[in-house]
């Protein structure tokens, strides 16, 4: 089974490098795609340097995860596919062998790893995963009707392709890991403002009939919280 690691990427240059190393160590990871998005402030060139393959998106394709996520995909054979956020700090190669293993094992068809929030892990273990950091068969991204390919509500689609077929899942904490969030990145206002508007996207999913609420239900039967 090959596997190699998508990375979307969007002026992250002080995350990007460290982010590839992590994923270029990963034991079952074949190559690491970085799909930039006409970034300004140099993440191409620090993801190449790292050793990552880079894929180039320009205006007016540009701008939406969901779609720089297809390009990774589309520049690759793999049969299974890594997606790991380019802005994970403290992120390392044992996290990303800890999320695959369910995976290579065939004991779980999305294995996924969550940041370190502490107290708050059980609850964040037990909801509609968001997180970036998935190991997915390549099947089940192209099984996305283009649609719903659409930005940040791109991890809720998956969970529900996953979830209608009742796939299972591992979920596990990647332990001291955590992000760049939108205020680190954007400052207070423009940040907040980014988050409301990411949230609001999310929490609309189920109520835009992008994915049926059943879907959860079948979601917590099939998973299993590992670590
Ligand atoms: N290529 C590309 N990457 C993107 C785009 N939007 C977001 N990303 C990347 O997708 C990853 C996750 O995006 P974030 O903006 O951090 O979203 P998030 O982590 O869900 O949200 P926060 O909690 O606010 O950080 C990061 O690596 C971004 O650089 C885009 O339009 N194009
Ligand atoms: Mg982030």
């Amino acid at each position: 089974m090959i596997v190699d690691v998508v990375v979307s990427a969007r002026n992250e240059a002080p995350t990007v490098g460290t982010v590839v190393e992590a994923c270029l160590g990963c034991s079952y990871a074949r190559q690491v795609i970085v799909v930039d998005d006409g970034s300004t402030d140099g993440t191409a060139d620090l993801a190449a340097a790292a050793g990552a393959k880079v894929v180039h998106r320009e205006p007016p394709d540009a701008g939406s995860k969901a779609h720089a996520m297809e390009a990774g995909v589309a520049a690759t054979d793999a049969d299974a596919i890594l997606f790991v956020d380019a802005d994970c700090l403290y992120l390392t190669s044992a996290h990303l062998d800890e999320i695959c293993l369910p995976f290579i094992d065939r004991r779980a068809a999305m294995s996924i790893g969550t940041f370190d929030y502490g107290f708050w892990n059980w609850l964040v273990l037990h909801s509609p995963p968001t997180t970036g950091e998935r190991i997915i068969p390549r099947w089940v991204f192209e099984a996305i009707p283009p649609e719903k390919l659409d930005g940040f509500t791109i991890e809720y689609i998956i969970n529900g392709v996953i979830a209608e077929h009742r796939l299972p899942v591992t979920a596990r904490v990647m332990r001291g890991v955590t992000h760049r969030t939108k205020r680190d990145k954007f400052g207070r206002l423009e940040g907040t403002i980014e988050t409301v508007r990411m949230f609001w996207d999310v929490i609309s999913v189920p109520l835009r009939g992008l994915v049926r609420f059943r879907a959860y239900w079948y979601y917590l039967r099939a998973l299993t919280i590992e670590g």
